[in-house]
């Protein structure tokens, strides 16, 4: 009798088993497409589709040395190893802060009408409260080029980096110095309103908390899963915070405010194995899930059992964005080891077509991410994607691959309103430093000379084509 219900249990408990597994294997399917049976060619963007290039201050600028990166580039962690690879620093970047004339210019030659930047914090309010004028002047010189070339900008007021005055009085840790983060929005705002109607708040918040507080790549380089989740607390809020105080200033209302979201999609290493399941979605529910409902609901809520517990009201959030920005690169496969330290790893997926960062190609990824993004109800635009790529042989592929996922994601109902490719050129990947080469230019350190790369024909063909239908 004892064994027989021993036995009876353990039926009843694999049967469970399976179906959980089965239910979750069906509620969040990893799409593959038979690409060999698809026509990649078949394309099509709505009319006015904007086509652009986006990079980012502390990337390709030079001369950002009193910030947050910059001086975790100096640095060396506790076991002398440098904290960039082979000890990069991104000094003059691309020179792009003087060269800004002759990139608008290879913008223009590509074909592309916009160009998604963000400036330096640290160079514009080198101490709180204080403004440069020569900083303000410059990038009204930039926009003005710009405009003279017939391109349309997207500013990023947070792409990671921030002066070290803000760093030291805690960052975004704090959120009491929320509030110096508006003051620095609004004074934007109120410099370049007549320019600028596209303006993104935040780059990532997902990743700047994870690499900064979980993994410990980007500064501060804490790990700590509570304090990743409250500073994402804290981005959120001031999101939020400063999309409210930007429209209520004059000249607010014409301004279409976003959050640049990255969707990285996490999914189990192995689909039959309920403990990666935990892991995947664990993983999901902090760096995605948790950014999403906030948007919608107002209501920012993080829980890991044992782990993380941020809960915050958040109200103004579901009516704090006129377009959502979606930056999407690939997806992760994880695998648990329950009982180890750490309780995950992230593995390799055998056949896949690896970039030269640690993800593989996956243009499914993308159509999955727009239709979740899309659910939000709001425009959208693609504010990042590209690869890396320096021996230029799956760039071409890459895009082809990539576009012909977003066009199917409009078919299927996305409201994509633009697509920016990142990036305009080779740049200071950050913890990977001059390693990763993702631009459609390439950019050589030392001569600072810019190339088209042939691989970049596949977007500017796109690019061509699809004005020619308009
Ligand atoms: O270079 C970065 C960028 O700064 C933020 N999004 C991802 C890019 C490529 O890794």
């Amino acid at each position: 009798m004892g064994w027989f219900l021993l036995l009876a249990a353990a039926a009843i408990l694999s049967s469970l088993y399976v179906a959980l597994v089965a239910f979750l294997s069906a509620r969040y399917p990893e799409t593959h497409w038979d690409w060999s049976a698809l026509d990649w060619d078949d394309i099509a963007f709505p009319d006015g589709f904007v086509w652009g290039v986006a990079a980012a201050a502390h990337q390709v600028e030079g001369g950002c040395d009193n910030n947050n990166w910059s001086r975790w580039e100096n640095q060396t962690a506790p076991d002398g190893t440098p904290r960039i690879s082979r000890g990069q620093k991104a000094g003059r970047a691309c020179d792009h802060w003087n060269r800004y004339g002759e990139d608008i210019q290879l913008i223009t030659e590509l074909g592309v009408t916009s160009y998604r930047f963000s400036p330096a914090w640290s160079k514009l309010e080198p101490e709180p409260g204080r403004f440069d004028d020569d900083a303000i002047k410059h990038y009204h010189d930039v926009l003005d080029a710009m405009k003279q070339a017939g391109v349309t900008p997207m500013l990023t007021l947070h792409h990671f980096t921030h002066p070290l005055w803000f760093e030291d009085m805690g960052g975004f840790e704090k959120e009491d110095n929320i509030a110096h983060f508006v003051r620095f929005a609004e004074r934007l705002f109120a410099e370049y309103r007549d320019k600028i109607e596209l303006w993104c708040t935040i780059n990532e918040p997902a990743v700047f908390a994870a690499a900064g507080w979980f993994q410990g790549r980007f500064p501060p380089g804490k790990e700590n899963a509570q304090l990743t989740a409250e500073v994402l607390a804290n981005l959120m809020t001031a999101h939020v915070r400063v999309y409210e105080a930007v429209k209520a200033m004059p000249g607010g209302d014409n301004a279409r405010i976003g959050l640049v979201k990255n969707i990285f999609q996490f999914d189990p290493s192995r689909r039959y194995h309920l403990a990666d399941w935990v892991v995947a979605r664990t993983f999901d529910h902090v760096f995605n899930g948790a950014i999403l409902a906030c948007l919608k609901t107002g209501r920012f809520r993080v829980r890991v059992p044992g782990q993380i517990a941020v809960e915050r009201d958040l109200p103004g959030a579901s009516a704090s964005l006129d377009f959502v920005g979606l930056n999407y690169y690939s997806h992760f496969h994880l695998r648990s080891q329950l009982g180890r330290d750490p309780w995950f790893r992230f593995v390799e997926r055998p056949g896949d077509i690896q970039t030269d960062m640690d993800y593989a190609i996956y243009a499914e990824g993308f159509h999955r991410a727009l239709v979740q993004i899309a659910e939000l109800g709001l425009p959208i635009y693609v504010t990042e994607n590209g690869v890396a790529d320096a021996r230029d042989d799956r760039r071409a592929l890459y895009i082809r691959r990539y576009l012909y996922a977003m066009s199917r994601a409009i078919d299927d109902g996305a409201d994509v309103r633009g697509y920016y490719y990142w990036s305009l050129m080779d740049n200071f990947e950050w913890a990977e430093g001059y390693d990763m080469k993702f631009g459609l230019y390439s950019m050589d350190p030392a001569t600072l000379e810019r190339k088209l790369r042939d691989g970049a024909r596949a977007y500017t063909m796109v690019v061509q084509a699809s004005r020619e239908l308009d």
